[in-house]
């Protein structure tokens, strides 16, 4: 009895070894993913296994893909317990080759096909390429321990509709550490984004180093307290009395662009001027219109005092700190801001009224002469920066005193500013705050939504957003280059909270970004793959607002 006990045993294991080496248990990949690929054709019903020998192959000597492989390889160990191996050149069967050959005008596009031998993802550059592996590894389900992945046999064809697909961060309202950065580049890197739109000074404090101009951050960094709940005009201000700070050293700055040119993301950095620089004008006086009695910030909202656009001193300021931030952030495009600026001071100041005279600007219909002032500040940093091979962003205010031809116009005060921008032929990137403002409550019931500005943005209003204005015609169409959604940081000290704002509103912005009018679904099977990222999101451990989809009667 116990003889035959242990042979059945020993049958045993050698059966159950047997069925695991071989025969492991399989998931399934479904391509229904976000943002959805433009074309999806689903071969027979044979496909392709990743398992243990599957190896993932880049071209000889192309880093770029060395890189993306690795990304790919990483996912894929996250998702399962998968460790493919990477390898240059041709690997034959049981592979997944990267490529770069795909024939398509869009830099960006990709063709990806799966048979029983080996899975290719073509792209048009390496960055095509680099969104074709999103799309694989979104494919596969992220829960796929001790099991091997099936992929059935398909043909996908994939380009985005916008060449800027944009996401902000204010880190001026608030500091968050490098690592929280690049934790939220991971997470726009994953929905496809390709600029990250760093707000990196304002009212209530500087956060970048400038080595010309050491008390820009010795000072201008520090607040020495902040607003208590929201910001009421009719009610006095409270205080916390904490003083509050943080900034980014150049050469972290350096490292957080490095990290997102890795994920084909181009970091477009932003200082605001000539309002929004109260920061600024603590650390040096000297170029404000008053010229001492500042302090950073500690409330939200406006402030009157602005750069001095009278004295020549402030221009060369400006110039200084933009040839830093140039050799910091390569990228074509600078934001030079230009919004919510007053004219109070300008109106009061002998130097900005003599200026005016110099410049012999006169009111004309519809503008002041303050505000044609404030566009002819614009056009010299325009000039400067284009003499260094860069354009500037601006928001949609620098049209109220006439803007020169080259610039790029973001479009927050709602779709106007955009409409009327594409109609004078600037390029526009479309950010209105009803539809794209991120600091804005997700659920309809504030009481179960962290402090924010206000404002009701459902993920259902992000996503039905249609970016290109009915009203243009074809052509001025041509001039809507993209879409970002913006995160003010007013009200959000941690960045759980932000994370919060940010996942999974993010969703549906990277689709009105990528995917095509004809191919856009309706919001349910938007939904159903959003479900599926919430898998994803879980096992990343992120923080996010998961109830925005639940069908509650208050949204
Ligand atoms: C407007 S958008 C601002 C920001 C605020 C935001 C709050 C823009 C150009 N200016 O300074 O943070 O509203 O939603």
């Amino acid at each position: 009895m116990k003889k035959i006990d242990s042979k059945l045993i020993v049958l045993l294991c050698m059966l159950c070894s047997l069925f695991t080496a071989c025969d492991r248990e399989q998931t399934q990949a479904n391509y229904q993913i976000i943002p959805l690929p433009k074309s999806i054709e689903l071969g027979d019903s044979n496909g392709f296994i990743i398992n243990k020998n599957t190896k993932i192959s880049f071209p000889e000597g192309n880093q770029e893909l060395k890189r993306v492989a690795s990304f790919l390889a990483e996912y894929i160990s996250f998702a399962s317990d998968l460790n493919l191996l990477i390898k240059e050149g041709d690997s034959g069967d049981n592979t997944i080759f990267l490529k770069t050959g795909y024939n398509n005008e869009n830099k960006d596009a990709y063709l990806l096909t799966v048979d029983e031998k080996n899975i290719i993802i073509d792209g048009s550059t390496e960055a095509g390429t680099f969104y074709g592996i999103q799309t694989l590894y979104k494919s596969i389900p992220v829960n796929s321990e001790n099991k091997d992945i099936f992929l059935q046999n398909v043909r996908i064809e994939d380009a985005p509709r916008f060449a800027y697909r944009g996401m902000h961060l204010d880190v001026a309202r608030h500091y968050f550490s490098v690592d929280f950065i690049k934790k939220y580049i991971d997470v726009i890197a994953l929905h496809n984004i390709n600029k990250f739109h760093l707000h990196l000074t304002d009212d209530q404090g500087w956060r970048v180093e400038i080595k010309k101009y050491p008390k820009l951050t010795k000072i201008g960094s520090i607040r020495k307290g902040t607003l208590i709940g929201h910001n009421e005009t009719d009610k006095p201000h409270r205080f916390d009395d904490i003083e509050y700070g943080g900034f980014y050293t150049q050469e972290q700055l350096k490292e957080i662009v490095a990290y997102a040119n890795d994920r084909f993301i181009e970091i477009i950095p932003e200082i605001d001027l000539p309002g929004h620089m109260l920061a600024a004008l603590a650390a040096y006086p000297e170029f404000g219109c008053v010229g001492e009695g500042y302090e950073v910030g500690r409330r939200w909202g406006v402030y009157d005092d602005v750069l001095c656009a009278g004295k020549e001193e402030t221009y060369k300021f400006v110039e200084d700190v933009l040839t830093e931030i140039m050799d910091i952030f390569p990228s074509k495009l600078i934001h030079i801001g230009g919004d919510e600026c007053p004219k109070v001071r300008w109106e009061k100041c002998p130097k900005c009224q003599t200026k005016i005279k110099e410049l012999n600007i006169k009111p004309r219909k519809g503008q002041t002469a303050e505000a044609q002032l404030q566009s002819q500040f614009m056009a010299r940093i325009e000039v400067f920066l284009n003499n260094h091979g860069r354009n500037i962003i601006g928001w949609d205010e620098i049209l109220e005193g006439g803007a020169t031809p080259n610039v790029t116009i973001m479009s927050w005060r709602g779709t106007q500013g955009g409409i009327d921008a594409a109609r004078q032929h600037h390029d526009v990137i479309m950010t209105p705050y009803d539809h794209l403002y991120f600091d804005y409550n997700q659920g309809a019931d504030k009481s179960k939504e962290p402090l924010s500005i206000g404002g009701y943005l459902p993920i259902e209003k992000v996503y039905t957003f249609e970016p290109v204005p009915e009203e243009l015609t074809e052509k001025e169409k041509q001039y809507i280059i993209g879409v970002q959604a913006n995160l003010w940081t007013e009200y959000f000290k941690t960045e759980d909270i932000v994370e919060y704002m940010l996942i999974p509103r993010i969703d549906a912005l990277a689709e009105i970004q990528w995917v095509m009018p004809e191919n856009k679904e309706d919001y349910n099977s938007f939904l159903e793959r959003l479900n599926r990222m919430f898998i994803y999101y879980d096992k990343a451990g992120y923080n996010y607002a998961k109830h925005v989809t639940e069908k509650t009667p208050e949204n």
